[in-house]
């Protein structure tokens, strides 16, 4: 079926009352809007499909909140709404409550019935979740500084069950096209996250982010997991765009420039693996929920060569990292 036929579909099964197709045309007219009116459409369809008990579609409202896609960033009713949808059964609300409140069921899973809702968004630290630990500085050129325990181990485990069955081979972007494709260059997977893969465990994480690095939500690019077995790497490169080459300076124009870059460690139990910054011979890693932050411009915004780095490969187990491009933005949101 054509992306053509199957909206169609969803715009017919929609008008016809199916709660689920209402969600999902209400999710794609928000995410990827194709008119001035796309998204308030969006947001009556989704608020039909929640007063009719679609735990997903409250999720998605619980989204709009926490992310600030439209209006302004609002955590308290981000998590109601997040209750909201567990209570309504929709068992990846529940699991991310029980995450946000920290509080393990006793089988080891996190979340198991919807009428622990109300309890568990009640354990919710707000403000506890949005504080960030303390900086350290590396490096002044560049500007690379680390946040040890930056993440508890719980947001990691989310993060790499989330990314694990959608990795696939990482890709590089050449001087001419901003399109990527796959070269010797990167040999290790990726997975990108884009905004209907939005959670409250993943906009936590980029909310953090901004604040270590003190730029707005609407400057993070899609986020990334990236996973390497042994052998497999990111060689040296950078993450800024060139405004001398044409491709680059078109995605500037409308995104802005790759400011900086904010990489945490997702797990340990691995060797070898550091980000390496040849340029500066100095390598870097973190424990697990570690996170390095550093600039990829200089002091005047311009891009900076001492930025030059590189996913060295693993010797032994494998390496999970959650990665942040920020730019100067605004991205859609
Ligand atoms: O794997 C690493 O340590 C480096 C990742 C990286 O270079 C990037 O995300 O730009």
């Amino acid at each position: 079926m054509s992306a053509n036929e199957e909206l169609e579909r969803l715009k017919a099964a929609a008008s016809s009352g199916d709660h689920e197709a209402m969600t999902a045309l209400g999710k794609r007219l928000i995410a990827t809007p194709t008119s001035a009116k796309s998204v308030d459409e969006g947001q009556l369809l989704l608020k039909q499909a929640m007063d009719a008990g679609n735990g997903e579609a409250a999720e998605f409202v619980a989204v709009i909140f926490a992310s600030g896609m439209i209006g302004e960033q609002n955590w308290r009713q981000a998590l109601d709404y997040l209750s909201l949808s567990a209570s309504l059964g929709w068992s990846p609300a529940l699991r991310q409550l029980s995450i946000l409140a920290d509080a393990p069921f006793e089988n080891g899973t996190w979340g198991s019935d919807p009428s622990d809702a109300k309890a568990l968004r009640d354990r919710i630290d707000v403000e506890g979740l949005l504080r960030i630990p303390e900086k350290q500085n590396l490096c002044e050129a560049p500007r690379i500084r680390k946040f040890d325990d930056f993440l508890p181990e719980r947001f990691c485990d989310w993060m790499i069950d989330l990314a694990r069955p959608k990795l696939a081979r990482a890709r590089t972007y050449d001087d001419t096209a901003v399109e990527g494709k796959e070269s010797d260059a990167r040999t290790n997977s990726s997975v990108s996250f884009n905004l209907l893969d939005l959670d409250l465990i993943l906009l936590l994480i980029q909310t953090r982010i901004s604040k270590i690095a003190m730029v707005p939500m609407f400057t993070m690019e899609n986020s990334m997991v990236m996973h390497y077995n042994v052998g497999e790497q990111f060689r040296p490169h950078y993450d800024y765009l060139d405004p001398s080459k044409a491709a680059h300076a078109a995605d500037m124009r409308k995104f802005g420039q790759r400011l900086a870059t904010c990489l945490i460690y997702l797990n340990e139990d691995f060797e070898g693996a550091e980000t390496s910054f040849p340029e500066i011979n100095q390598k870097f890693r973190c424990d697990r929920g570690g996170a390095l932050l550093f600039a990829n411009v200089d002091l005047e915004g311009q891009p900076d060569p001492q930025t030059l780095h590189a996913g060295l490969p693993p010797t032994r187990g494998e390496k999970w990292l959650f990665s942040q491009w920020i730019r100067s933005g605004p991205l859609p949101q």
